[in-house]
């Protein structure tokens, strides 16, 4: 089969045709994959820094059909549409079963590139390739842990599924889940891409009144607006500090929310918290970034509340189906997120786009023959 591969570090992604895929082992599934969208995350394997194994099939969030499955598989059937999910989540383990399933511990094979087991599915000319998240849905076919599939209704359409397994169920999990918003709150979001609009249109839906976006890029802005923001930042134009202050009666907001990953802005939203508000951070910073931060000190005496998120604190067999019912009763935008459909040889244009901020998402619509 034909996929995008990324070679090794800060080089440009390859479309390979010469990709053979082994059946699903136990416990596994083929999936055909049909959507993929491309998130900051992927960019952040090919500069290095999310640190993974090379050659690999990027791509983590991606929605398809089961086509297959291995020995002992009970959670899907041959034709079942699902969203995948970049954490696995084994249902059984210790954090699984105390409420976290986005940190299952079988997830940990994960920093591997390959499945559970440690090995991978995927061949490349005869040498293995990884996959990103045990999955790789830059490939039109993968070969997935069950544990890492939820099964959706047949009627939802697999491009804005795709959306959900990453940037939807990040940035929504992180207004509703990671994050303590109270009705009437207010609400700061520092980036407004393909994660940051879900954080914005999150808290809509948590019942904040005030919602202050923040980003450089005009366009972003205006889309923060579409999807609830009331007050808009332009990071560009002075400091937005001052900006959030200024849009909150001068005390900071309850929760800000870092859906970036650089220092400054981490910085940004320790100090755009009110005293004793709450900050999050989404964004998934360089390594030296997060052990270099200053900030220690305002969050101490200010009493601010410092939380990391991650998946935003989905547990994705339970919020799949709630994010779909939002979906439904219109609350939710999905198709809205879409800025480009691409084939995956234009994955390089999308990673260019993205780091230009001209696009929310690009979203691959495989071809299967
Ligand atoms: P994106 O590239 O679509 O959006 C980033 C946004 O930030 C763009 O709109 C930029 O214009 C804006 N921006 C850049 N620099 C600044 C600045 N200095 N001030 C204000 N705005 C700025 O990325 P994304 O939304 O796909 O991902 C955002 C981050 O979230 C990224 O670090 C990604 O790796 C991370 C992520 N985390 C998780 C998780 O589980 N924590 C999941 C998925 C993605
Ligand atoms: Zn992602």
């Amino acid at each position: 089969m034909k996929a995008a591969v990324l070679p090794g570090v800060d080089t440009p992604l390859e479309t390979r045709d010469d990709i053979e895929i082994a059946p699903p082992g136990p416990g596994e599934v083929r999936v055909k994959v049909v959507a993929s969208g491309v998130c900051h995350s992927d960019l952040s394997v090919q500069n290095g820094t999310i640190p993974l194994p090379t050659p690999i099939v990027l791509g983590h969030e991606g929605a398809g059909i089961v086509e297959e499955i291995g020995d002992g598989v009970t959670k899907v059937a041959v034709g079942d549409h699902v969203v995948l999910s970049f954490v696995p989540a084994c249902g059984e383990c210790y954090t699984c079963t105390n409420g976290q399933p986005f940190l299952c511990e079988k997830s940990r094979a994960q920093a591997a590139g390959g499945l559970l087991d440690g090995t991978t599915r995927l061949t490349s000319n005869g040498a293995p390739l990884h996959q990103m998240a045990c999955l790789g849905t830059y490939g039109p076919y993968a070969i997935v842990p069950e544990i890492s599939v939820v099964k959706i209704p047949d009627d939802v359409p697999l491009d804005i599924a795709a959306l959900i397994g990453c940037g939807v169920l990040t940035g929504v999990g992180a207004a509703l889940n990671t994050a303590n918003i109270r009705p009437g709150g207010t609400v700061a979001v520092i980036g407004c891409g393909g994660v940051g609009l879900n954080v914005i249109q999150g808290a809509r839906i948590a019942g904040a009144t005030t919602i202050i976006a923040v980003d450089m890029l005009p366009s972003k802005l205006e889309m923060a607006k579409e999807f609830g923001a009331t007050h808009t930042v332009n990071a560009g134009d002075g400091d937005p500090v001052a900006g959030v202050m200024a849009a909150s009666e001068g005390r900071g907001a309850d929760v800000t929310f870092e859906v970036i990953g650089l220092g400054p802005t981490i910085e940004q939203a320790i100090n755009m918290a009110r005293p004793g508000g709450e900050v999050v951070l989404v964004g998934v910073p360089r390594l030296d970034v997060m052990m270099n931060l200053n900030a220690a000190f305002t969050f101490l005496y200010l009493a601010k509340t410092i939380k990391g998120c991650w998946y935003g604190s989905s547990d994705v067999n339970a919020d799949v189906p709630k994010l779909l019912d939002l979906w439904r009763s219109g609350e939710l935008k999905l198709k809205e997120l879409i800025s480009k459909e691409i084939d995956v040889d234009h994955i390089n244009e999308a990673f260019a786009d993205m780091q230009a901020g001209t696009v929310a998402r690009s979203v691959i619509v495989h071809t299967h023959d």
